[in-house]
């Protein structure tokens, strides 16, 4: 398969993460139209149409890519391993990533902290990804050649290295029962951290990491599409992300990142659960 530059694979992602973002800004008047609904998680017509625009963008660029994307299957809590839309994705190939609306209970409840995540590897190796937060304008980009940016200007993470003085973002887990395993977390943090706090984005979690603004991020099961280009976004702000565990679902993780200091720290409050 042709290589393409990073910096062209970069300037997609952005766009088309901004592609996702306003159109989902544009139609917020139809943030409950929902396809399907169940206690702690909902789906949005909204969902599907965004993903389908920024499939149909990157396309135009990249007709032969495989896309991976949270909609491709638009049941709450099925198989959602995307449908093999292209037959060549190899070893080499490249497939995007794709969260449309991350944050969907947030946006339909007009909390303006969701966003559109979209990302770009080949193999394994995450090569671009940009987080569009369009209710707050902020626009998170990074490639495996540039520093990670907000609105353009260079960001870190903290130089925090001590649990105690701490901000750590968590969430509740959609498929898991709440107040069992992702409040175990919760607390654990609470109690040993100077803050836990759970905002329903975590690919903004993974920014505000980025960002230098909290210190770490940890969710028990999450999806590829919520932190692929998140976790970028972390490391090349000078942090660290890596996956904990591989979850009964495909593309389901346990994903811990942080400003690096703090890693292992926040390893052994994990395991020692
Ligand atoms: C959501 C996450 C949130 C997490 C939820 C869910 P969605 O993504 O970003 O932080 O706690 O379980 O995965 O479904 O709104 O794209």
């Amino acid at each position: 398969m042709a290589e393409v530059p990073v910096s062209e694979l970069l300037d997609i992602a952005i766009k088309a993460s901004q592609v996702g973002g306003k159109h989902a800004l544009a139609n917020k008047a139809r943030c409950e139209e929902y396809i399907a609904a169940d206690r702690h998680d909902i789906k949005l017509a909204l969902d599907v149409e965004c993903q389908a625009k920024i499939e149909a963008f990157i396309r135009q660029s990249f007709p032969e890519h495989a896309i991976l994307g949270e909609e491709d299957n638009t049941s709450l809590n099925g198989n959602r391993l995307g449908d093999d839309k292209s037959n060549i994705k190899g070893p080499d190939g490249y497939e995007w990533i794709i969260d449309p609306i991350d944050g969907t209970v947030n946006f339909s409840h007009k909390f303006p902290i969701w966003c559109c995540s979209v990302a770009v590897r080949r193999g394994e190796t995450v090569q671009a990804g940009a987080v569009y937060a369009p209710d707050m304008n902020i626009l998170y980009a990074a490639s495996v050649d540039t520093p990670s940016t907000r609105n353009g200007e260079p960001i870190q993470v903290t130089k925090r290295d001590k649990l105690a003085e701490s901000i750590i973002l968590t969430g509740l887990d959609k498929n898991v029962v709440p107040g069992v395993e992702p409040l175990g977390f919760f607390f654990r943090f609470a109690e040993n951290c100077r803050k836990a706090r759970i905002l329903g984005s975590a690919a903004l979690d993974l920014c505000l990491v980025a960002e230098g603004i909290a210190d770490g991020y940890f969710e028990g099961s999450i999806y590829l599409w919520d932190i692929a280009a998140a976790g970028l976004i972390v490391k090349q702000a000078g942090g660290k992300g890596e996956i904990i565990a591989e979850r009964e679902e495909p593309n389901q993780i346990s994903y811990l990142a942080s400003n690096g200091l703090i890693q292992e720290k926040l390893k052994d409050l994990i395991t020692a659960l």
